[in-house]
């Protein structure tokens, strides 16, 4: 639309094609615009990515003084025959301005060339907001900004109920400064209507163009609220999540709905059973999630993100004494039985029983997931901008963390607790 080269909405071509790459279209193309030769490195980009073919479309030039278009046939013609020989296109023509006249030179220009070759690129997760996200072998590891969520923070939860999205937007904003790759979008509060909220608010975040270049997962118990936000979605987003609590048949007809809507997909380990929080449990579900979905229901594995479930250790209950261990042992055997797929977790739910003393709660942070990324951990909810590094972890703290991350004495929890009460309100 003007030398940024973005559409009329505001995406990249990259952020384009990564949104609508999943209907899978016979030809994807560029046209009208600022006339070819301004068109050039968007039509090039275009066809680096594609996996189709692809096509241009110029207008005859930049229009003149009066609106009209001035650009000669032949001109038009050289362009586009150059883009031919690039390899840029499969298909061409013209758009504003062009004549019979220009119809014919363009096809006089190409005649007998070679069409561009449709070039495969390495399977990858893709993800987008107004700008490309992809998971490559550099990424490290994903944050997702975990603070737009309703039941994830007081504050969030206030601004929404308020009415006050603007300020909610700035919660958005945070989250984005603070490195976040992807943004979590939870409504689920009891006085709000979810759908609503969650479509004032993502159409609001579109129009804020910091954060609108992320990709958006959006969150939520209710599938009619997920609906809602996929609704909103210009990008390529994910939706958090689905699972075979209800069957079979209720989660591929989910899963379909979203491939649709071409967004990813998080499947937590849940089923007829309930949660599971043994390794063994964990990975089963996950197995039979990934066949139904990369059988039934025709998805890419790239596209499914597992999320074995981060429970709440040091409760006191002494079931839940192997949640972490369990969850990160789970974690390789994941990744080895469904190859393609990418592993999650929520990852403050880990600290719930230190609720208030952030010290703490940044430390287990850390050490959990330094530990649960060896194992092969690619992305995680995580309140961007407050992760503390393994490193500087105080030693007494990081080995009462691991004894409790790692059930090494039966009194891990006592000890951290004890530990907990010495610096409690510091560092809040
Ligand atoms: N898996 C998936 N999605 C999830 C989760 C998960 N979504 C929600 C949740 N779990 C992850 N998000 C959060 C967000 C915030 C907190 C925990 C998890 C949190 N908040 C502070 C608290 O409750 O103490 C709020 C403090 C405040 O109000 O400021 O800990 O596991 N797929």
């Amino acid at each position: 639309v003007d030398l940024s080269g973005r559409t009329l909405s505001g995406q990249t071509v990259e952020a384009f094609w990564t949104a609508v790459e999943h209907a899978r279209p016979l030809i994807v193309g560029v046209n009208c615009s600022l006339g070819a030769k301004e068109m050039r490195p968007h039509v090039a980009e275009l066809a680096r990515l594609a996996e189709t073919y692809t096509s241009a479309h110029p207008n005859a030039g930049l229009p003149n003084a009066f609106g009209g278009y001035d650009e000669e046939p032949h001109h038009t013609a050289e362009l586009l025959e150059s883009f031919a020989r690039e390899g840029f296109v499969n298909v061409v023509g013209g758009c504003c301005g062009t004549t019979p006249a220009h119809t014919r030179a363009i096809a006089a220009a190409v005649e007998g060339l070679a069409p561009r070759e449709v070039p495969r690129r390495p399977r990858r997760p893709r993800f987008s907001g107004l700008e490309p996200f992809e998971i490559g072998p550099d990424t490290g590891f994903v944050m997702i900004g975990e603070r737009t969520n309703v039941t994830g923070s007081a504050r969030f939860r206030r601004l929404i109920e308020a009415g006050d999205f603007q300020g909610a937007v700035d919660v958005a904003l945070e989250q984005v400064r603070g490195g976040a790759n992807v943004l979590d979008v939870n409504m689920d509060a009891d006085l709000l209507d979810a759908e609503r909220a969650m479509t004032t608010f993502l159409n609001l975040v579109a129009t804020e163009p910091e954060v609108a270049r992320l990709p958006i997962m959006v969150d939520s118990s209710r599938w009619v609220a997920l609906e809602a936000g996929l609704k909103c979605l210009q990008g390529k987003g994910i939706v958090n999540s689905i699972s075979l609590k209800e069957g079979e048949e209720a989660f591929l007809e989910q899963a379909r709905r979203i491939k649709r809507y071409g967004a990813a997909v998080v499947v937590m380990a849940f089923d007829e059973e309930g949660q599971a929080t043994s390794a063994e449990r964990r990975v089963e579900i996950c197995k039979r999630a990934y066949r139904l979905l990369t059988e039934e229901a025709g998805y890419d594995p790239e596209d499914i993100v597992f999320d074995p479930n981060v429970l709440a250790v040091a409760t006191g209950i002494e079931e839940h004494d192997d949640y972490a261990r369990d969850f990160i042992e789970a974690l390789p055997l994941i990744k080895q039985a469904c190859p393609g797929a990418r592993t999650s977790g929520g990852i403050s739910n880990l600290s719930f029983a230190f609720r208030g003393n952030d010290v703490v709660r940044e430390a287990m942070h850390a050490a959990f997931l330094y530990h649960a990324i060896q194992a092969g951990l690619d992305m995680g909810i995580v309140n961007a901008g407050q992760l503390a590094v393994y490193e500087d972890i105080e030693p007494e703290l990081l080995e009462r963390v691991e004894d409790v991350l790692f059930n090494r004495r039966a009194d891990a929890t006592e000890r951290l607790v004890e530990y907990a009460s010495r610096v409690k309100g510091e560092g809040m």
